[in-house]
């Protein structure tokens, strides 16, 4: 372990100090009455050889005596102290790799982490700030700076478990030192969401939170937006309920839009994080693999801009206005492909390994005329009324699937089905309808959402919804 700005625990340093000096002084003190004889005898000796030999004639026993009583006396202290050191030390160490492992435990079955909206990294213990000095604690957990609390240099004392309240702290990253929400006490959930420039993902995740807001109550859930230093989910909101889209993203880098979404009754909050990041990141290999939010990301959404289907967007260019949807020209599989290659890079798998992380496949813009009865809720309600064993979204994926092969997009549907394990697909419209001046309304946009969720949080179970376990 690092060292820390705090003082050493007595039972871990100067406790032994203490046994080994009283030790030290129980010897001086009982070989005392020795010494002073061995220095009468030299005295004797030097001033009168005769009173000399008389008294080492008549003494020994009584020096024997004396031997013996001191080193049993010292052999005595020896062992009990000894003994007494031994207990205390099994002691100590017990209740010290308790407590540790009682912390990391904890940590570990309920999930605790941490995600940095900044640098992205990932890890289960932040680092502490002292409330009175500012030290950094890099490794606030039980060791030999104290059990259950460690004593700062600056003589404040801190809580070294989440059972004691080290999460009333101020935590911040490891790496960068962002401030951390909750203490780091928290299951943080990362869902990067995927797609090329004008696929919709601005939009999508804005009115996706603005909608969970609407329904997580419904869902038996309590959520709370919230921001951090860097989203523009504010500003995003208000352009969108005046029926302005958002401006287009520019940030080569994962932007986290936070929001926690928890069980009522369940005292750990889950942080959940949808990350945006302009389209343009996908053209550049190097970009993309600096973003390491993507090899730590729970699950992902893939946005599917219907239109960035070559022959689709054919079929449909002479009856709608392409540039009224915001058109995304980025080939799917492109998308795909440097997805897979980024996270096979990052996690060092195979190109044979499949990816259990968790995808929903979203076709948005669904809104675009003659969607609905291709993918969409018409599309849906007639292939239930012929499958009758078939549940939603059971549905969904087998329209999206011929979809995806009648516009000569089985590539990236093969290459998808074969490397992610978990798929589900689902259909949307996050605006509603294209900018004409009045609020966008969303269609579904909280279903794909909600579906990683549970796929990736222990605590958040809704088979209600899906009719099944995820
Ligand atoms: N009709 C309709 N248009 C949409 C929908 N979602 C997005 N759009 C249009 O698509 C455009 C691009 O959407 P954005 O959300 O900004 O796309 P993005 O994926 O964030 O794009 P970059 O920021 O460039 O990566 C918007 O300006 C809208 O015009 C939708 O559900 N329906
Ligand atoms: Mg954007
Ligand atoms: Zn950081
Ligand atoms: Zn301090």
């Amino acid at each position: 372990m690092e060292a820390q700005p705090a003082s050493k625990n007595y039972f871990f340093g100067d406790c032994y100090k203490g046994v080994f000096s009283t030790m030290g002084t129980i010897f001086k003190k009982t070989t005392q009455p020795i010494v002073n004889e061995i220095n009468r005898l030299k005295y004797l000796f030097r001033h009168n050889i005769f009173a000399a030999i008389i008294s080492l004639i008549c003494d020994p026993i009584v020096f024997a005596i004396i031997t013996v009583f001191v080193l049993a006396v010292n052999l005595i202290d020896f062992v009990v102290l000894f003994f007494s050191m031994v207990v205390i030390d099994i002691f100590v160490f017990t209740v010290y790799f308790f407590t540790l492992c009682l912390d990391w435990t904890f940590c570990l079955l309920k999930g605790i982490v941490s995600h940095c909206p900044n640098c992205q990294k990932k890890f289960v213990l932040p680092t502490y700030i002292c409330p009175k000095c500012g030290a950094k604690h890099t490794a606030l957990r039980p060791s030999k700076y104290g059990i259950f609390m460690r004593k700062c240099n600056c003589g404040e004392k801190l809580p070294t478990t989440f059972f004691n309240g080290r999460q009333k702290l101020t935590a911040v990253c490891p790496s960068c030192n962002t401030v951390l929400k909750d203490g780091g006490q928290h299951i943080e959930i990362v869902i990067p969401v995927v797609g090329g420039p004008g696929a919709g993902k601005t939009c999508f995740i804005s009115m996706a939170i603005l909608q969970l807001e609407k329904v997580a109550s419904k869902n038996g859930l309590s959520f709370a937006y919230s921001p951090t230093a860097y989203d523009d989910y504010e500003a995003n909101k208000q352009s969108l309920q005046h029926g302005h889209p958002p401006i287009k993203s520019t940030d080569l880098r994962l932007k986290y839009y936070q929001f926690y979404l928890t069980p009522y009754g369940t005292k750990l909050k889950n942080l959940i994080s949808l990350c945006d990041v302009a389209g343009e990141v996908y053209d550049d290999n190097d970009l993309i693999g600096e973003q390491i939010g993507y090899k730590n990301a729970n699950a992902f959404l893939m946005l599917i801009d219907p239109l960035s289907i070559a022959k689709f967007r054919k079929e449909v260019e002479s009856s709608i206005n392409l540039s009224q949807y915001g058109a995304s020209e980025k080939p799917l599989d492109e998308i795909l492909s440097t997805l897979i290659s980024t996270l096979e890079n990052m996690r060092c798998i195979s190109s044979r390994t499949e990816i259990k992380t968790g995808v929903a496949v979203v076709f948005t813009k669904c809104d675009i005329p003659g969607l609905k009865e291709k993918i969409g809720k018409d599309a849906i309600r007639d292939y239930l009324q012929t499958h009758a064993d078939a549940s939603v979204y059971d549905a969904t994926n087998e329209l999206c699937e011929n979809f995806l092969i009648e516009y000569e997009e089985e590539n990236f549907l093969n290459t998808l089905k074969s490397k992610f394990k978990n798929i589900q697909f689902f259909t949307c419209s996050a605006l509603g309808h294209v900018a004409n001046g009045s609020a966008f309304v969303s269609d579904s946009v909280e279903d794909p959402v909600l579906w990683v969720i549970d796929k990736a949080s222990a605590s958040i179970d809704l088979r209600e919804k899906w009719g099944k376990k995820l």
